[in-house]
């Protein structure tokens, strides 16, 4: 039974539920509130989430690209997140990378929307902006003709880039300037593993004012 301690409006869970509706695999969600955040501490001091606990294999898993991997390998469904070719599987790792540094960027601006007003941080938001910029940049060229970030299918960059762009887009917007991004995040917005992902989060949207 694999069972995920996550928030509905955290993009890092957003990502691991995009794969984990994409093909279809049997899990039970806890929402990490004030009723469930001492079990979940207990379980990963460290605090950040999602988390994946297994327990028929007895195992507790941090990190989403890890937890998507270990899914692609123990779970594995219609869509691997993971290409056997191994210079893909390079590629995909490498833009997954790039992919969760905007999403973890992106969240300065966003934290930074709720933070009251005297303890704002309008220096580390221009600084988030200017390397947001750069990541989009390079998102831009990379996509070329490919309909996916490496290429034309899903992969675990995609399961990165989905939640990162949608998040990201709405606090530095693309501004015309980037066509190609904004080709793809309406196919990401058109996956139906990564739309209800999003959908079952809008009763929450009103928690931050930057989604
Ligand atoms: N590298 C981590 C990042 C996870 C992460 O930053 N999650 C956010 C929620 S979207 C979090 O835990 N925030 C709470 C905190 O930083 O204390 C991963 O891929 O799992």
């Amino acid at each position: 039974m694999l069972t995920l301690y996550g928030h509905p409006i955290s993009s890092y869970t957003w990502k691991v539920l995009t794969a984990l509706y994409e093909n279809a695999t049997p899990f039970e969600f806890i929402t990490i509130d004030q009723n469930t955040y001492a079990d979940f501490i207990a379980k990963w001091p460290m605090g950040k989430f999602p988390i994946l606990l297994d327990s028929d294999r007895n195992t507790m898993t941090s990190e989403t690209s890890v937890i998507i991997e270990y899914l692609d390998l123990h779970y594995p469904g219609r869509t691997r997140f993971i290409p056997e070719n191994i210079d893909a599987a390079l590629e995909t790792r490498r833009w997954d990378r790039v992919l969760d540094h905007l999403n973890t960027t992106m969240s300065k601006i966003v934290v930074d929307n709720i933070r009251p007003t005297d303890q704002r941080d309008p220096y580390g938001v221009e600084e988030a902006k200017r390397i947001i910029a750069g990541i989009y940049t390079v998102i831009e060229t990379q996509l070329g003709d490919r309909a996916f970030i490496v290429g034309d299918r899903l992969t675990l960059a995609d399961c990165s880039a989905a939640p990162a762009l949608w998040y990201a887009t709405r606090n530095a917007p693309l501004d015309g300037k980037y066509p190609r991004i904004g080709a793809y995040l309406e196919r990401l917005k058109a996956w139906p593993a990564f739309a209800r992902a999003v959908e079952e989060s809008a009763p929450l949207f009103h928690m931050y004012p930057g989604a």
